[in-house]
């Protein structure tokens, strides 16, 4: 690039004029950003040049590993041929049409159409609009509410955030909007008491049918989860829960959304989050894993029961995005899918590194301050404990995550905590040594907690 100022000063210009997503902007202008200027595989470089492995893949997104010169060349091509043409009056292009169809291979099932958006907040947004105008096509429009969990993440616009379980994001806009109610999460660990984990899964499942019951059948349109919280601090729950969510979907005649956005493109070992707990939803939002971050593109995959009352009774659907379906992020989506087959990354994640990192993920549950390690394919979640015989959590969950976090990125491994929980998700390129790079530096990080602080 010409132009670019010496990236030394970067910092400066970066507190003058960028607001940060998610951030205290007078701790963080104070602190100075981290510039990563490059990446390839599992690594990315900073500015200084230091080396950090991500074990998070960007952000839970980056599933085929940094560098892939397929993609960027994919994209390049299609930049040539056709920058950007619209999908809404009667156009589509080649890149749109062919990627709905590939997602719907891979969906199984009747999850036979996509709707794209730009990202996983506005796929949620348009489910949430898809689920309203289904029943009143169907003749039932007051069936118009929609429960969700606490602790859920499905994104940052206004629907996403109301849909989302964070209290503190409720807070600061005023959330959530009407019709949208909340029941508990299937966190065992923090909030399962003296029940055993699949008597805790069937508890909380249950409210789901308790909520459905106080509002009223007739006024329930769906309800929607991810296969397994990952922003909420990859909480994976009992195997209980999701049959019997399931079930109470499917009798009480309320559409079940499964957010895919992070469990969707191979993260379970299985093409989508649902398919590993043998359930099968009528909507499903994905984003991040589609491109693999490459570029932004996002969708809502829609089951034959919601498609065919939306093709055969709606008319228009009113709702929809200048880039819906962008020409140049789908050719990157595609070739980011085919990447995804021709090296049977989602088999890797089942049989091979999956079960590796399963395996070096919990031998960190032998450490004093771990309470439990738990994964399913490359996502995993480690909770922190300052008792581990009766589950007591450290009083100050944040400061403690933190710690272990910030040891971790001074070590060169990027991982994310949320409250006392910490959380990986790698490429599903990753290799042993490099799994085992990740566990080896965690558990000092782990050191240092038991080290430096007594409770
Ligand atoms: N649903 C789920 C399940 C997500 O994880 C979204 C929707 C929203 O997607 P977009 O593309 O609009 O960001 C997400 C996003 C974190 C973190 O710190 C997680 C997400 C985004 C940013 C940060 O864990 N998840």
């Amino acid at each position: 690039m010409t132009d670019m100022p010496a990236l030394s000063n970067l910092s400066a210009i970066d507190a003058a004029h960028h607001l940060h997503p998610f951030s205290d902007m007078k701790k963080l202008n104070a602190a100075g950003t981290r510039i990563i200027d490059r990446a390839e595989g599992v690594y990315i470089f900073d500015s200084t040049g230091r080396m950090y492995l991500d074990a998070f893949a960007g952000l839970w997104c980056v599933n085929v590993g940094y560098g892939r010169k397929e993609i960027s060349d994919a994209a390049y091509r299609q930049m040539q041929d056709l920058p950007y043409y619209n999908t809404f009056f009667g156009t589509t292009t080649p890149p749109a049409t062919l990627l709905a169809q590939k997602i719907a291979s891979h969906a199984g099932g009747k999850l036979n159409r996509v709707f794209f958006t730009n990202s996983g907040s506005e796929a949620n947004d348009t489910w949430f609009r898809m689920a309203r105008v289904y029943w009143r096509a169907l003749g039932k429009p007051e069936k118009t509410q929609v429960i969700a969990r606490r602790n859920a993440y499905h994104g940052s616009t206004v629907a996403g955030a109301s849909l989302g379980g964070m209290k503190w994001m409720h807070e600061q806009g005023n959330l959530p909007i009407a019709g949208i109610s909340h029941i508990n999460q299937p966190y065992w660990y923090a909030e399962g008491g003296d029940l055993t984990p699949a008597e805790f899964g069937l508890k909380v499942a249950r409210e789901l049918e308790e909520r459905i019951e106080e509002l009223g059948e007739d006024n329930v349109a769906a309800f929607v989860a991810e296969p397994i919280q990952g922003a909420g601090g990859v909480i994976i729950p009992p195997d209980t829960y999701w049959p019997e969510i399931a079930r109470i979907c499917r009798e009480r005649n309320v559409l079940l959304v499964s957010d895919e956005v992070i469990c969707g493109f191979g993260r379970l070992g299985t093409w989508f989050g649902h398919q590993h707990y043998g359930v099968e939803p009528d909507l499903a939002p994905i984003a991040k894993g589609l491109s693999s971050g490459y570029l932004p593109i996002g969708g809502v995959m829609v089951s034959d029961r919601v498609a065919d009352v939306m093709v055969e009774e709606l008319g228009d659907f009113y709702h929809g995005f200048t880039y819906s379906g962008h020409p140049v992020c789908a050719a990157a989506a595609l070739e980011n899918l085919r990447i995804i087959e021709e090296e049977g990354l989602v088999e890797r994640v089942r049989d091979d590194i999956g079960p590796y990192f399963a395996a070096a993920w919990k031998s960190l549950e032998d450490h004093e301050v771990v309470g439990e390690a738990e994964s399913v394919g490359l996502m995993g979640g480690l909770q922190l404990a300052a008792d581990k015989s009766t589950r007591r959590r450290y009083a100050k969950p944040d400061d403690i995550g933190t710690l272990v976090r910030n040891h971790c990125i001074d070590n060169g491994l990027i991982m994310r905590a949320t409250g006392d929980r910490m959380l990986a998700s790698p490429a599903l390129t990753i290799s042993r040594a490099e799994v085992d790079e990740v566990t080896d530096k965690l558990r000092k990080a782990l050191d240092h907690l038991r080290d430096t602080v007594r409770e």
